[in-house]
């Protein structure tokens, strides 16, 4: 059964269009994308407002949802990321497999509130609270699988290979023992899981956690297996977050941990190196030309104070990026590019520095980047409101009180720059299915008390 619905305004792959036209087939797949339509017969679905493409959110830890908030107060002279880690560890010692896929339900439901529709979970928590396999392997993956087919939002799972506590194998310290796997587990697991992907139409891929967890033996392993089970598998790292990480890698290998991995490893379009904060004009020009997606997560970037990524020198590059919510200290794709954008101006004293020559709107200029850079690291067809990607979709609330009286481009503007935190987005739409209206998704109210229970447990232990 073909749908369709009709947008006064729309935003496609190459910019704003009026009265464009969409047509999707029972898979969910974009058949028809026309601007210029006529007016559609009566009866046919009608955006309320200005359609834009549904965001991929490429970078999420779920559980670490339940834990935001919690670390804004001085715990020592100086607070800083490893500090923050510590107290984030102790918080995933205790987690157990229905407390994760209730606050990932919660999550992936808010997530859908606040304009994505796909997330790439890069998932670590595989061990019992112990340090022991569950008595199903899988366990944690399947409780993440399950909350992201009832939310229904698009997921691609990267299961995490984590072995070591820094460069040059140290081993893993009592803190990190539910994230350990051998190589060969982290394979089984893969093997375990593709065919569970493929039945909900889900991505499998595979996360190295980092060049300080993942020694190169391994590393070098985990590819080639990886490689064996689907050779165009996403694979994802945190790469170059921290100076000191940086200045570790120096120390260990007489190289940067971007330039160390793009001769280490065969680097392509199958990557997103997340958090490539730290690269020099070297590194960003090698890592751009073998079609690298640089994983962006503004806000935690900002919250644990990890530094500011170069956009303009990326760009210059040729460099493709997307959005990712991480530690989830915020979950709103349109609060993640202001940020972007914000940190932009503040590092380059300019404005608009994330307008594009053919996007002179500095907000529509990053979803449509981002739009395309969050599918090539999801590994799905979610690039856009184009013929053969999902449909995928988020309907703006043209009755906010920023968006009121303007333009389709300037209210994608409003809602990014000037909502206020409040959500300017009446409707979302995955693979064709309305799953939020009015602002709220059909399980709103269930996500939320699941959510409420699991912190309640978890904060009282
Ligand atoms: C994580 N989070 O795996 O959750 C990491 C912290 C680490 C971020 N990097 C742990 N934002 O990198 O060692
Ligand atoms: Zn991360």
């Amino acid at each position: 059964m073909n749908q369709v619905i009709f947008a006064d305004n729309a935003l496609l792959p190459d910019g704003w269009r009026r009265n464009v036209l969409l047509g999707w087939d029972d898979q969910g797949r974009l058949t028809q994308v026309q601007a210029n339509a006529a007016t559609p017969p009566a009866g046919t679905a009608i955006a309320a407002g200005p359609l834009i493409p549904g965001m991929p959110n490429l970078h999420s830890h779920a559980f670490q949802r339940a834990f935001a908030g919690l670390t804004e107060y001085r715990g020592q002279a100086q607070d800083s990321f490893w500090s923050w880690r510590t107290l984030m560890y102790r918080f995933a010692a205790r987690l157990t497999p229905g407390q994760l896929e209730a606050i990932a339900f919660g999550l992936y439901v808010e997530m859908l509130e606040a304009g994505y529709t796909a997330v790439c979970e890069f998932h670590y928590v595989h061990q019992d609270t112990d340090g022991q396999p569950y008595a199903d392997d899988a366990t944690m993956a399947l409780a993440l699988l399950r909350a992201a087919q009832r939310a229904g939002i698009g997921f691609t799972l990267l299961p995490v290979l984590y072995q070591a506590s820094g460069f040059g194998g140290q081993s893993a310290n009592a803190d990190q023992r539910r994230f350990i796997r051998s190589t060969e587990s982290v394979l089984r697991l893969l093997e375990r899981l593709k065919p569970l992907c493929e039945g909900q139409a889900a991505r499998l891929g595979l996360a190295p956690h980092s060049l300080r967890a993942v020694p190169p033996q391994a590393l070098r392993e985990a590819l080639l297996g990886l490689d064996a089970i689907d050779a165009t598998a996403p694979v994802h790292i945190h790469v170059a977050e921290q100076i000191q990480e940086v200045n570790a890698c120096i120390a260990w290998s007489g190289q940067r941990p971007v330039a160390w991995l793009l001769d280490h490893a065969e680097v392509s379009q199958r990557w997103c190196l997340v958090h490539a904060t730290h690269m020099d004009a070297g590194e960003h020009a090698r890592a751009a030309a073998r079609g690298a997606v640089a994983g962006l997560c503004p806000t935690t970037e900002a919250n644990l104070g990890d530094g500011i990524f170069d956009l303009p020198a990326w760009r210059k590059a040729g460099g493709t990026w997307g959005i990712g919510s991480d530690s989830h200290i915020c979950v709103n794709a349109a609060e993640e590019l202001l940020m972007l954008e914000y940190s932009q101006r503040l590092a380059t004293h300019q404005r608009s520095v994330g307008a594009t020559e053919a996007q002179s709107h500095v907000a529509s200029a990053l979803t449509l980047a981002a739009v395309q850079g969050g599918a090539q690291a999801a590994g799905r067809a979610i690039g856009g409101l184009a013929v053969g990607q999902q449909a995928d979709f988020v309907v703006l609330d043209s009755q906010h009180p920023a968006l009121l009286e303007l333009s389709a481009a300037d209210m994608l503007s409003a809602h990014v720059f000037a909502s206020h935190r409040s959500s300017a987005i009446t409707a979302v739409w995955v693979g064709g299915r309305p799953l939020v209206a009015a602002g709220h998704h059909h399980l709103h109210q269930r996500a939320r008390a699941d959510f409420a229970a699991a912190r309640k447990e978890l904060l009282v232990l």
